[in-house]
């Protein structure tokens, strides 16, 4: 018998870890081995429409008009056989993606991205998930993901499948911060967030601290964020991206995603900070820089970045919402 399906569209935001997910206790259930905290940002954002359809063969994947192969949206695939479990479905999916992120830049695209199919594609097979169970589905995708469907400072605790979400800590912003995306290099990362956790958490002397770096980051950075004290924010925030990047340095073999504009960039910030311009920077999986301020400095930030590195690579956006639906 034919089952009418409808379409569900569904917008997520990005997130910026200000202390980091950095390895898994399970890579399948993609369990984190500590919690993290995030900003969601409002200017960087993925919208997905989800149909399942009795007519399709297998799923189809449609990302920024371009048809993914099947090794492409291999992700989306597994993450489907995800939703097709929880709903009792064997019915495949149309999947139409619009990513407002630069792609793979480190710039989280996956985070925006996983989030708005959990909305999308959960809702299309008929669950009506709350958002504690979206953030468990997101997780299923990207581990950041599970963060992106609240928006404001989030939380993502470490736990097993039932007890690993994320929640807000102080969802509706209204602290008037910026966060400044610099873009050094927009090219495709050479080592994914995925296979760089791993080789850190297998082969770094260090990483054994890294659990007890995380809870004592958490546990100053949350009164620091409810105070809204950039001083704290920034210095905890910028010393856990120092901290988890020194994991891959300190890997077998070693790798960075620094490259000789991150070294640079993270210099201007520096000498920013000297001449009484408070900003801090974090970085992830890639050598771009996210850049935290007050938003009455975010022009002068702005501008001294975009003086050294070009008006083009210089974006600023500020806290975002959550997961939004945008029609059925
Ligand atoms: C984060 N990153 O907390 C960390 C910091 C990158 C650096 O979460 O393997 O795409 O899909 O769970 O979520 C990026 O990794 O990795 C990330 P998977 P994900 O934002």
């Amino acid at each position: 018998m034919t089952q009418l399906f409808s379409k569900s569209t569904a917008r997520a935001h990005t997130n910026i870890a200000l202390v980091k997910y950095w390895g898994k206790a399970d890579s399948d259930l993609k369990l984190p081995i500590t919690d993290s905290l995030s900003l969601t940002l409002d200017g960087f954002y993925t919208d997905t429409s989800v149909v399942f359809d009795d007519c399709l063969t297998a799923d189809e994947v449609t990302l920024n008009s371009h048809r993914l192969s099947l090794d492409e949206a291999s992700r989306v695939h597994q993450f489907l056989d995800v939703v097709r479990e929880w709903s009792h479905l064997t019915t495949f999916a149309r999947v139409q993606s619009v990513n407002h992120v630069p792609t793979s830049a480190g710039l989280a695209s996956s985070a925006s991205a996983f989030a708005a199919l959990a909305g999308s594609a959960s809702r299309a097979a008929g669950l009506n998930l709350s958002r504690k169970d979206l953030s468990r589905l997101a997780r299923r995708g990207s581990g950041s993901a599970s963060r992106s469907i609240y928006g404001g400072f989030v939380q993502w605790q470490k736990g097993n499948d039932e007890t690993s979400y994320a929640f807000p800590v102080e969802e509706d912003v209204t602290w008037p911060i910026s966060m400044v995306a610099l873009i050094v290099d927009a090219n495709q990362k050479k080592v994914s967030s995925t296979l760089g956790m791993q080789t850190s958490v297998a082969s770094s002397p260090f990483y054994a601290q890294w659990p007890t770096i995380v809870a004592k980051d958490l546990e100053e950075i949350k009164p620091a964020i409810l105070n809204h004290d950039l001083t704290h924010v920034g210095q905890i925030m910028e010393a856990n991206a120092m901290r988890m990047h020194a994991l891959t340095l300190s890997a077998a073999p070693s790798f960075t995603y620094f490259n000789g504009e991150t070294i640079r960039a993270m210099n201007l910030v520096q000498s920013l900070r000297q001449t009484g311009v408070e900003c801090y920077f974090t970085l992830d999986a890639g050598p771009n820089l996210k850049i935290l301020c007050e938003s009455e400095n975010e022009t002068t930030v702005v501008a001294a970045l975009a003086s050294e590195f070009g008006a083009d690579h210089v974006l600023a956006t500020r806290p975002g919402k959550g997961l939004t639906y945008l029609s059925d």
